[in-house]
């Protein structure tokens, strides 16, 4: 389906983040199942639904859905992928059986290459637009969910990759210095925009987030532990493993209480980019079209494919 259409739909749809959403804590739920299947048992019936670029299973017995990027070869967040995203993250939002979702890549090494940079390059203020606010209604969807998300982290997340990890509620991160994760965007000539610096300094705090920002830094695993922009390391063939225990922990507690408190710490953000959505539009579209802009982003996809010879 052409992402025009996909992002038509969805704005059809009236997708709504959460700090303008009503709650989802009234959803008569009984007590929290483990969504780790007890050995032995027969497995947990498990709907999934797929598309070009995610795959998603919900296991219905646990709450617990796995959502997988599979765009290769590096899962960068086109048009398509962030409106299929936004779509898939919807139908989980709205689904009564859903209570947390595992976000992590079916690639090896790649969680995401944040943007797609060509989606940025050489075409129409339209298409700009269009794309900025796809951009824009994932970041709102994700920060603003009901939903217990946590980031399985198993490859590098450079920039808008790193957002979505960012935007969960919790991170994991494959043990592997190879592997970085961080908002590198100075080091392509361009500016994080200011909700994307908001997350990441309620992370990291001020002085980190400054450092860091300015110097585009891709922080290598250990690192970004360190730094706290991971909550934990683990060896990569433990990662799911450990998603999904967090995911049990955090699903042990009463939804309404978590949501509400997770309101309260996010909703000042999300509020902030709802008031200035239209500017925060325009101001991309004047700074991606600026000729030297464009000459950067230009100059550092050649230098991604020079890399390679
Ligand atoms: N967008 C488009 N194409 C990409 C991207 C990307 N983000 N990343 C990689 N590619 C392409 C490469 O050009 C290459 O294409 P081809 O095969 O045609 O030569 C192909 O994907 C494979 O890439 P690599 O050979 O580099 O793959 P590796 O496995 O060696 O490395 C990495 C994978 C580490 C992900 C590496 O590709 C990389 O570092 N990519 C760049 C990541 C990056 O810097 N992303 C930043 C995007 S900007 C963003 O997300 C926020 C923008 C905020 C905008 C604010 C403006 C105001």
């Amino acid at each position: 389906m052409a992402a025009a259409t996909l992002v038509r739909r969805l704005g059809r749809s009236g997708v709504l983040p959460l700090c303008c959403r009503p709650p989802a804590w009234d959803r008569a739920r009984g007590p929290p199942p483990s969504p780790l299947q007890p050995p032995g048992l027969p497995l947990a019936p498990c709907r999934s639904f797929s598309n070009n670029k995610i795959q998603v299973e919900l296991d219905e017995s646990s709450g617990v859905a796995m959502m997988k990027f599979k765009s290769p070869p590096v899962n960068s967040l086109s048009l398509e992928f962030l409106t299929e995203f936004s779509i898939s993250l919807e139908k989980l939002e709205n689904d009564r059986a859903c209570r947390g979702v595992i976000i992590t890549s079916a690639l090896p090494k790649i969680f995401s290459s944040g943007l797609d940079i060509t989606e940025m390059c050489g075409k129409s203020v339209e298409h700009y637009s269009e794309f900025w606010r796809a951009v824009q209604e994932l970041w709102l969807r994700l920060y603003g969910s009901n939903l217990v998300t946590v980031a399985a982290v198993n490859g590098s997340s450079p920039a808008g990759g790193c957002l979505v990890a960012l935007s969960c509620d919790y991170r994991i991160m494959a043990d592997n210095p190879k592997f970085s994760i961080g908002l590198n965007e100075a080091q392509l000539g361009i500016v994080a925009p200011f909700w994307f610096k908001d997350t990441f300094v309620n992370i990291v705090g001020h002085r980190i987030a400054e450092r860091s920002l300015q110097l585009g830094s891709l922080h290598p695993a250990p690192e970004a532990h360190r730094l706290g922009l991971v909550d934990e390391l683990v060896p990569e063939e433990k990662l799911m493993e450990k998603a999904a225990a967090v995911m049990a922990q955090w699903l042990a507690l009463p939804d309404h209480a978590r949501q509400l408190t997770k309101t309260m710490m996010r909703k000042a953000v999300l509020d902030r980019l709802v008031a200035h959505r239209e500017e925060d539009i325009k101001n991309f579209i004047t700074f991606i079209s600026k000729e030297s802009i464009q000459k950067s982003l230009r100059m550092y996809m050649e230098m991604l494919k020079k890399k390679k010879s």
